[in-house]
């Protein structure tokens, strides 16, 4: 070991290691693949597209985890609904045979709208990895505004196509900073065991997580944790955990260990394409509009009237279509949600929205940084891109690290972490008529708590392990990922924007339903308190209100 240490520590291997890593972050996509490439059959069939001039009873603006509990449980209510998604269906493969493409091998499927990739992590020893690619409606879109981008899921199923399945229920002690108006007893009692078990959540098995090459990366990161105290735990998802073992036996086609993740997986990930969605549709009761994208919403003779533009794959507008609802679900996600009504309240839609309409937003306190570990630290060339455990210093640091794969298919002895922090900041969306938009006022620097809290796990592992920070993962000289999020929240806050169940109560009939009512930070992955919460007040909303 005294030996690699010192070869570790000279010029030549320096300069070795760099050029592997480059040669893998550059053209390791070429011995990428080679895997079968099956093509995943399409849970969610494509349905016909809402027609101008429909009425429809229950009308719910995008297919995430808010909409889907919503269609689902209101189709079984026996109400008919019509979801409006402005992504894609996904359901069709590409001339490679699949429907999504890898991260490794972005292409015109990856980005939301763009004429070249934003890849969240977006540089390698210090090198732009950004590619061209052409426009279209891809599945990841990097929404930028002043101070972050906001990376969401495009498409029938929102951000459960691109996000890591991570299905985390917060400790039950910080549930009351999440949402202070919601008793806890009924989420931990009712909700959260109702969505952990439709999500189809389950955990690796330990036995096998300690024994497959795919881990390795994840067994370093708990050695660091544990040998500097922190404690360490395995995070449920809902990937399919079967399924990834054989993967690595070489018995199915590749997914995680392929590489897909951020612009969709083609095997082993429950998105809600195969869940809730799926579920819905099987009522009879819910049919998607795909590529239609909702721009207004407003009182009609006691209906409401939503103007919808229909897309092409180019984000061309092919048509306008006005359609009537009894009621609607704000089901667009936290920025979604909260860019409509902030719109519609400035623009004289809907003048009777509160003042808190816009407020509360938060960025789930994400900031991300990676580790350079010793050679005898390898975290592995094959590596799992669903992460399955994190690093809890909630209570003492702020903090709570997920250890994330670089699944580049080389060896990078880098750890990588996705850190979610109590960072106290929140911004808030307003409409801009100069410029038609709605602005967010989200400063760069307001990440800096977040820095901090990161820092109280990382700072103390690197001087136990002698490590430093890599530098070149976000920027020339850049220790921190400080400019982005995974998790919006916020920006139509429970009980304050709407009533305690969501309802925006000076227009009976609409509701939010999403992760636009949790203010700001859940503590942990975000998505099960959204849907756990959806459940909460589907049912509610169902009992008292249909
Ligand atoms: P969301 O799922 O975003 O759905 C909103 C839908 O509305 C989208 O499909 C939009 O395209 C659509 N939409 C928006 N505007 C309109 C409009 N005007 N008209 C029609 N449709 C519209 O909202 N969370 C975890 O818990 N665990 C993870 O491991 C995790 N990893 C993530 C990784 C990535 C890269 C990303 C981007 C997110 C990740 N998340 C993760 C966050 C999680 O996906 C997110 O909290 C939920 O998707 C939010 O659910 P909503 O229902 O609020």
């Amino acid at each position: 070991m005294s030996n690699r240490a010192q070869v570790r520590n000279s010029p030549i291997d320096i300069s070795r290691r760099r050029f592997i890593a480059g040669t893998g972050s550059l053209l390791g996509a070429a011995a990428l693949t080679g895997h079968a490439t099956a093509a995943r059959a399409a849970a969610v069939p494509a349905a016909a597209p809402i027609a101008s001039g429909a009425h429809v009873p229950v009308l719910v603006i995008g297919t995430g985890y808010g909409g889907a509990v919503a269609a689902l449980r209101l189709a079984q209510a026996g109400v008919d609904v019509h979801m409006v998604e402005m992504g894609m269906a996904w359901d069709t493969p590409g001339s490679d045979g699949k429907i999504f493409c890898n991260t490794r091998e972005p292409d015109y499927r990856s980005y939301w709208l763009r004429t070249r990739t934003k890849a969240p992590l977006n540089y390698f020893l210090g090198f732009p990895i950004d590619r061209d690619i052409p426009r279209h409606t891809g599945i990841l879109d990097a929404e930028e505004f002043g101070g972050i981008t906001v990376y969401q899921g495009r498409g029938v199923g929102g951000g459960s196509l691109v996000n890591g399945g991570m299905a985390v229920t917060p400790r039950r002690e910080n549930f009351g900073a999440v949402l202070p108006s919601v008793n806890a007893d009924e989420m931990y009692g009712v909700y959260y065991p109702r969505a952990n078990a439709e999500l189809g959540v389950g955990t690796v098995d330990p036995a096998w997580f300690d024994s497959t090459a795919c881990y390795q990366y994840a067994r370093v990161g708990r050695k660091h944790a544990q040998r500097s105290g922190f404690p360490f735990v395995f995070v449920p998802d809902v990937y399919d955990w079967d399924y990834m073992e054989q993967e690595a036996a070489g018995t199915v086609p590749k997914s995680a260990l392929a590489g897909e993740i951020l612009y969709g997986n083609n095997h082993g990930k429950k998105s809600l394409q195969q869940t809730y969605l799926a579920r819905a549709r099987a009522t009879g009761r819910v049919a998607v509009s795909p590529l239609h994208r909702v721009t207004s919403v407003s009182p009609a003779g006691g209906r409401y009237a939503v103007a919808i533009e229909q897309l092409d794959t180019g984000g061309g507008v092919t048509a306008t279509k006005t359609v009537t609802a009894d009621r609607v679900f704000f089901a667009a996600g936290s920025v979604g949600t909260s860019k409509l009504l902030v719109k519609l309240k400035a623009t004289g839609a809907l003048p009777g929205l509160n003042d808190e309409v816009g407020r509360g937003w938060g960025d789930n306190g994400n900031v991300m940084c990676g580790r350079a570990n010793h050679m005898w630290d390898a975290t592995g060339k094959l590596q799992s891109s669903i992460p399955c455990c994190g690093i809890d210093n909630w209570a003492a640091g702020g903090a709570f690290a997920e250890v994330a794969p670089l699944p580049t298919g080389i060896e990078t002895y880098a750890s990588f972490y996705l850190s979610i922090t109590n960072n106290p900041n929140r911004a808030r969306f307003s409409w801009n008529a100069a410029t038609g938009r709605v602005d967010l006022d989200w400063q760069a620097s307001w990440k800096q708590p977040s820095i901090t809290m990161a820092k109280t796990i990382f700072d103390k592992i690197n001087a136990k392990e002698g490590t430093i920070y890599r530098t070149d993962l976000f920027g020339v000289y850049k220790i921190w990922g400080d400019h982005l999020t995974y998790h919006p929240l916020g920006g139509a806050v429970l009980n304050r924007a709407t009533d305690n169940y969501g309802r925006l109560t000076a227009y009976p009939g609409l509701y939010v339903i999403d992760g636009a009512l949790i203010p700001g930070n859940t503590t942990v992955n975000p998505f099960v308190t959204v849907t756990a919460l959806a459940e909460r007040n589907i049912e509610r909303i169902i009992a008292a209100d249909l």
